[in-house]
């Protein structure tokens, strides 16, 4: 594709000025005009003689949208004299190759042409895509192993060294279809068969294969295999409710992501997390990893465990009894304001001021309010403690001593 002034004006110029046109064929302005630029297809540019193909002129322009006219050489003697129109239909009835020509012409005058071959007597190719077959998929590692062949009209079962292949992975962003882009992975030349590895990308992305066939003439076909991957669910579970986790760095939808199997992706737990007035420190997950770390998706939910500080309360009926008198020990586990109902807590009793050992009063479980309550006869003075040894991610605590005198 070239493009400049008329090639049969008269120009004036100096170095850097021409007066009427450019002086040289790059897309340099001239009097505030750009020159268009040429574009010339052929559909099909081969196949058996008497070849009729349409030629079409439409994909040039002009950068300021001026009408374009389109001259075409259709003889190959260099001159633009033998059809005009953005598309022709014309036939090539002898066996060969021909270049055809066009030029476009803008309002201004400026010029730019195109020139392509349309090759009569020969049929392209016909590749076909043996391996993967229609609806293969594959998770990220797979090897993939692909193999095709071509067949042509003229000179029968092409060789592998007549086979080139591509393979791009398309990728659509989920909140703008529009913003679809190829990402072009890898290229090989003059095989039928070879194989990749299935590469990780973010999802929605699918492969495409492409397959490119060329005859001896020089005409060339392409086919291509969609291969889309298998998907499950990057996920990760947590032992309160409320509390969340991040994967990929945003804050992970319930029931996780979907993905690609086999991709590899970053689930994150915060050291603490505060919900409802209560403190949640992190512990550790169930899979051993760092707070931050990688996971590739398998459809196994890592467990991540948040530990919480418990109060344990303690308060008597009656600071001073009758010796025998029965008195209620009450005890109470809260995180938080919240009562923690249905834990076990031990509830231990020494002489009053004795300093001694303490001895296991009772085994209790809280009720729903949180409360256990444990129903002595004091002979002595005695004091008591509440003790939460620590479970369903609480923070083991323990209550305050309180004192009873026996009188
Ligand atoms: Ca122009
Ligand atoms: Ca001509
Ligand atoms: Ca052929």
């Amino acid at each position: 594709m070239t493009s400049g002034p008329p090639t049969t004006a008269l120009a004036s110029c100096s170095r850097h000025w021409c007066s009427g046109w450019p002086h040289d064929s790059s897309n340099t302005a001239y009097n505030g005009n750009q020159p268009p630029t040429a574009l010339a297809k052929a559909t099909p540019p081969n196949g058996p003689a008497p070849l009729t193909t349409t030629l079409d002129g439409t994909g040039s322009a002009d950068p300021e949208k001026g009408a374009l006219r389109y001259d075409w050489d259709l003889n190959g003697d260099g001159a633009y004299d033998d059809a005009t129109g953005a598309t022709v239909e014309h036939t090539f009835t002898e066996e060969g190759s021909f270049p055809v020509g066009l030029q476009v012409t803008d309002p201004q005058g400026s010029i730019a042409t195109d020139t392509i071959i349309v090759t009569a007597g020969n049929s392209p190719p016909v590749p076909i895509i043996d391996t993967p077959k229609v609806g293969a998929t594959w998770a990220v590692g797979d090897s993939v192993q692909f193999s095709g062949h071509a067949s042509d009209a003229d000179e029968g079962t092409l060789p592998g060294t007549s086979l080139t292949w591509s393979l791009t992975i398309e990728h659509c962003a989920t909140t703008n279809i529009e913003s679809c882009h190829a990402h072009p992975i890898s290229e090989w030349e003059g095989t039928d068969t070879a194989s990749f590895d299935a590469p990780d990308h973010e999802y929605p992305s699918h492969l495409v294969l492409k397959l490119t066939a060329t005859d001896a003439d020089g005409a060339t076909s392409t086919v291509e295999r969609e291969l889309y991957p298998r998907t499950v669910k990057a996920n990760a579970r947590v032992n309160w409710a409320g509390l969340q986790l991040r994967l990929d760095g945003a804050v992970m939808p319930n029931g996780g992501e979907t993905v690609i199997a086999g991709s590899t992706h970053t689930i994150s737990a915060p050291e603490t997390q505060v919900v409802g007035g209560v403190t949640y420190q992190f512990a550790g997950w169930s899979d051993g990893g760092e707070a931050t770390h990688n996971i590739v998706a398998n459809g196994v939910a890592p467990l991540a465990t948040y530990r919480v500080t418990t109060n344990m309360k303690a308060s008597v009926s009656a600071g001073s009894i009758k010796k025998g008198q029965a008195v209620t020990v009450t005890g109470q586990l809260l995180r938080g304001n919240v009562a923690v109902g249905g834990l076990t807590v031990q509830v231990y009793s020494r002489p009053s001021w004795s300093n001694g050992a303490w001895v296991l009063a009772g085994n209790l479980k809280t009720a729903a309010d949180g409360k256990a309550k444990l129903t002595q006869k004091p002979a002595k003075n005695t004091e008591y403690q509440f003790r939460f040894t620590g479970s369903g991610g609480h923070l083991a605590s323990q209550s305050p001593i309180v004192r009873m005198s026996v009188r």
